[in-house]
């Protein structure tokens, strides 16, 4: 790691203590911070979390902030999930204190060539792409990021040769100072976290920090066929790479064919990895069969664009189930795709009113008070040849720990249904 001297000695809150809080907490205690963590919510995870905290010397605040706990500190490292407003970063920025997001800490230490990728869709399944092509050289890389794992928890193990994909956020990128990646990749830009920003520019300008700092020296890899991604050229000094689908190849195969060309990697060392790849947990993952009945897992869709992208991808009429946290985006802009392709839709969670409101007249919804609930109503309205799709287009908070648990909680189910009707 570098820079290691600069966190000695100073005294660091950190706010949220999910994954990324619990990383930053141990990271910085080993490198002799005077560390302390504060998080809203007392649950059972934030009390897993604190029981995973590597020393007692690290103060824990749970169920609350308390402004004295900012106070007199020298830097504020915020989790992805605590917005700018949230009252502590408040707080920080009244008392001058400098305030930076989880990503900009790893960075400030990272040794390794990071590539990092954001967009409104497909960042995971890119992300684990250009993992598995660095590694099919013999590379070694890290894949970490908004795709599960902290940028936080892996850089200790990092050196000079090392890569990382690194899959980030608009929300990681609120928060970066120095962040500069050697390559940055942006996807797509479509509508999504309405409910953190007030509009689709400032999201688009929180995307945008990802090549802020970058130089003629970095590269930035453009959707060409996204009207507003293809303008950025005009606003970075980095050097500009498109990509565009081809016969061959799907936009996210196109992006990582980009980037890998920069990195001296030939188009079939990308083929011989994407033609082994079998796409990602939780990303139109298929789960298993009954009579002719299939059950896809896509609890990664937290918007109406990713459902989209699944059904658009799946054959046959589909069984719906959806809703978790709405995030602000409107569900009718997919309706005309909706309309040819859903044939009942099972709603869960905080948004199912305003789902089935913007759903209504096009096909019958139902709702259901859990998951499980969902998953065996939706297998009674199935018939052979039918789909069923969890695909939410909504956060899972509501309801679960993260999309992930969602994932596992609709796996389980469907395995149990399959146990029980085979
Ligand atoms: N909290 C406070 N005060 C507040 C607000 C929140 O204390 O005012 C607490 C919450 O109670 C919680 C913690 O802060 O305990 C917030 O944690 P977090 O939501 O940042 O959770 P992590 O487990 O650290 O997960 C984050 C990313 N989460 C979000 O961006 C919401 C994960 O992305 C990421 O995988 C992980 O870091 C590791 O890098 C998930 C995500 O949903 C997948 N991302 C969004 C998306 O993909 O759409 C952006």
């Amino acid at each position: 790691m570098r820079n290691t001297e600069y966190f000695t000695n100073k005294k660091i809150a950190i706010i949220g203590l999910a994954r990324s809080g619990l990383a930053c907490a141990n990271l910085l205690y080993s490198l002799g911070s005077k560390v302390s963590v504060t998080d809203n919510r007392d649950n059972d995870s934030t009390r897993l979390n604190a029981s995973m905290i590597k020393s007692n010397e690290i103060t824990v605040e749970l169920g609350r902030h308390t402004k004295g706990f900012i106070q007199n500190k020298d830097l504020v490292v915020v989790s992805p999930g605590v917005a700018n407003d949230a009252q502590p970063v408040i707080w920080a920025r009244e008392f001058k204190i400098p305030v930076i997001s989880e990503i900009e800490l790893a960075w400030l230490l990272c040794p390794a060539t990071v590539i990092a990728v954001t967009g409104s869709n497909g960042k995971t399944t890119v992300t684990t792409l250009i993992g598995k092509i660095l590694h099919a050289q013999g590379r070694r890389v890290f894949v970490c990021g908004n795709i599960g794992t902290p940028f936080s928890s892996e850089v200790e193990k990092m050196n000079e040769r090392d890569y990382v994909s690194l899959e980030v956020s608009s929300f990681q990128l609120e928060g970066i100072d120095k962040f500069k990646p050697k390559i940055s990749v942006i996807l797509n830009f479509t509508r999504n976290h309405l409910d953190r920003y007030k509009n689709m520019q400032e999201y688009l300008e929180a995307k945008k920090r990802i090549f802020r700092n970058q130089d003629k020296s970095d590269y930035l890899v453009l959707n060409s066929e996204d009207p507003i991604v293809r303008g950025l050229e005009k606003e970075t000094n980095a050097l500009v790479i498109y990509f565009s689908q081809t016969q061959k190849l799907n936009p996210n195969q196109a992006a990582v064919l980009a980037v890998a060309s920069i990195l001296g990697i030939d188009e079939a060392g990308v083929l011989n990895v994407t033609k082994e790849f079998k796409g990602i947990e939780h990303r139109l993952e298929f789960v298993g069969e009954i009579n002719n009945i299939r059950f896809i897992n896509d609890s990664k869709a937290t918007t109406a664009d990713s459902a989209a992208w699944a059904l658009k991808n799946i054959n046959g009429p589909v069984i719906l189930i959806a809703g978790g946290v709405h995030k602000g985006v409107d569900y009718g802009f997919i309706l005309e795709l909706a309309r040819k392709k859903i044939k009942q839709a099972i709603l869960i969670g905080e948004a199912r009113n305003i789902i089935k409101e913007a759903f209504a007249g096009s096909f019958p919804t139902e709702e259901a008070s859990t998951l499980e609930e969902a998953v065996s109503k939706a297998f009674m309205k199935a018939a052979p040849g039918d789909c069923v799709l969890l695909s939410p287009m909504c956060s899972s908070f509501d309801m679960f720990s993260n999309y992930e648990e969602r994932g596992n909680i609709f796996k389980r189910s469907v395995y149990d249904l399959i146990k029980n009707n085979t």
